[in-house]
């Protein structure tokens, strides 16, 4: 339990000087990156709803390994349609493993650079869903291309939004604002105990934490630096 309300205050300010240090040292030159890209989508309790997963400035690769996981509680995965990005179509094993992988090699041994969407997750929204992240992750190993050489990727995770949430809504009045940076902080500290909801929305950078990383994040995003919430 927390200290006095001094030692509250000096985190406070400790706090705001980490994140005005970090906010002057990172540069977001991520834009064309290798990167794996699960997309945002809103349904509501009892919808079904498809996720994209998309590859991007694919650099050439001749195999991929992805692993998908996210909550059973909110979602049931009920299909993974092979999008036809490449010639050779992926696999997934059993739908209901957890995480999901999903794998794809080229028969010719070409390096494959086409961009797109690899797979499609259609997932049914389940009754008293809240708002789920899409992991993605993979083993650096389990991709390379036609040299045996390993082709690091970037991850966006994805989203399902139920409802009308959004990302970073943290302090939940249905806009981003500075209050809901304000209240990752607090939380943080523990001045404030926000809802199981609101602790998902205030995952920022969807890295599946809470911490000081997402207040950053969303002041850049206040900011219009060009970083995407979630
Ligand atoms: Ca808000
Ligand atoms: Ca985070």
């Amino acid at each position: 339990m927390g200290g006095s309300a001094e030692t509250r205050k000096v985190l406070s300010i400790l706090l705001a000087v980490v994140m005005l240090a970090v906010c002057s040292v990172i540069s977001y030159d991520a834009a064309d990156k290798p990167r794996f890209h699960a997309e945002i989508v809103r349904g509501n309790a009892g919808e079904t709803v498809d996720v994209k997963l998309n590859i991007q400035n694919n650099p050439g690769i001749t195999a991929l390994s992805i692993d998908v996981s996210y909550s059973s509680d909110d979602l049931e995965l009920i299909s993974v349609n092979n999008a036809a990005l490449f010639q050779d179509a992926i696999s997934t094993g059993n739908v209901s493993s957890d995480p999901l992988r999903i794998s794809w090699y080229a028969a010719d041994s070409e390096n494959k650079v086409d961009n797109g969407t690899l797979a499609i997750l259609r997932f049914r929204v389940r009754d008293n869903a809240i708002c789920s992240r899409i992991n993605i992750s993979y083993n650096p190993e389990n991709v390379f291309d036609n040299t045996l050489q390993n082709q690091p990727f970037e991850i966006t995770n994805g989203w399902v939004l139920v409802g009308d949430k959004k990302i970073g809504d943290a302090y939940s009045d249905n806009q981003i604002s500075v209050r809901d940076v304000t209240s990752i902080q607090r939380q943080i500290v523990e001045l404030e105990d926000l809802s199981a909801e609101e602790l998902v929305l205030a995952d920022t950078n969807g890295d599946g934490e809470i911490n000081i990383a997402d207040a950053t994040h969303l002041q850049m995003y206040l900011a219009e630096y060009d970083v995407q919430l979630g």
